[in-house]
């Protein structure tokens, strides 16, 4: 039985002093305790996250792949781990789209945080003219093959994926339900494929993309949605704790 895990995705957003106030809240108003709660912050706030969490996971949003040097700006899965980092959301698709991330990067980093026993959140997802081409799940399919190559079962066992259809995020337009839960059990079929079935059975599949209140319980019934990963409406004290209260 996979466990729900839904995450907020802050981008680049909050001070250490919004983290503090927002956890405060957060922290008082999280009953379920079937629901494994997380949060994806900026590097400047993570030592805030993770001080005042208390049901909360905390991610990072990146991460380099390689041990440490002259690689200005980054940050290095030693630095994260340092500080109680144990969750990294890698190969987001604003990553991919503005700063260069590719599938051979989103592998060398999902590697090399399985190396570490940090868990990688893997993002794929298609663009609308690969929806209205027809090719989503082959596009989608050939993010997880590469991601996932050189990666064995058992370590595979411990990442998840988080599928967000580019053209749903941030737009409001959220993938129904049911076209969510297709790509989401095509995914699973090709996890199953690459693995086993016994494996994809048990990586957990998060769905992200304008979710919110309103709509999660209806993505969370889905036989093969396993959590979400929320940006905007996780934003919000309120929401987030909705948005994990969703039942
Ligand atoms: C997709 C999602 C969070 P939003 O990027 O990863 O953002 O919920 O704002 O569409």
């Amino acid at each position: 039985m996979r466990k729900k895990i839904i995450f907020g995705n802050w981008k680049m957003n909050g001070t250490n002093a919004e983290v503090k106030a927002f956890l405060e809240l957060v922290n008082k108003n999280i009953e379920k305790s079937d629901v494994i709660a997380g949060l994806g912050l900026p590097f400047t706030a993570l030592q805030t996250g993770i001080d005042c969490a208390k049901n909360v996971k905390i991610a990072a949003e990146n991460v380099h792949f390689d041990k440490n040097g002259a690689y200005t700006g980054e940050i290095s899965i030693q630095m994260l781990k340092e500080i109680g980092v144990e969750y990294v959301i890698i190969g987001h698709s604003e990553r991919r789209e503005m700063f260069n991330e590719t599938d051979v990067t989103v592998n060398l980093k999902a590697k090399a945080l399985l190396e570490n026993k940090m868990i990688p959140i893997i993002c794929c997802g298609e663009t609308l003219q690969t929806k209205e081409a027809g090719q989503t799940i082959a596009f989608v399919n050939n993010q997880i093959n590469k991601a996932y190559e050189n990666i064995s079962k058992v370590d595979a066992l411990k990442t998840i994926i988080a599928y967000e259809p580019i053209w749903a995020i941030g737009t409001g337009k959220t993938a129904t339900a049911q076209d969510a839960q297709d790509v989401c059990l095509a995914i699973r079929q090709n996890l199953a494929k690459i693995y086993d079935q016994t494996t994809a059975d048990q990586i957990t599949i998060q769905y992200g993309g304008s979710v919110k209140p309103g709509n999660i319980k209806e993505l969370m019934e889905q036989p093969d949605i396993d959590g979400a990963l929320v940006g905007g409406a996780s934003l919000i004290a309120d929401d987030y704790v909705a948005l994990i209260n969703y039942s």
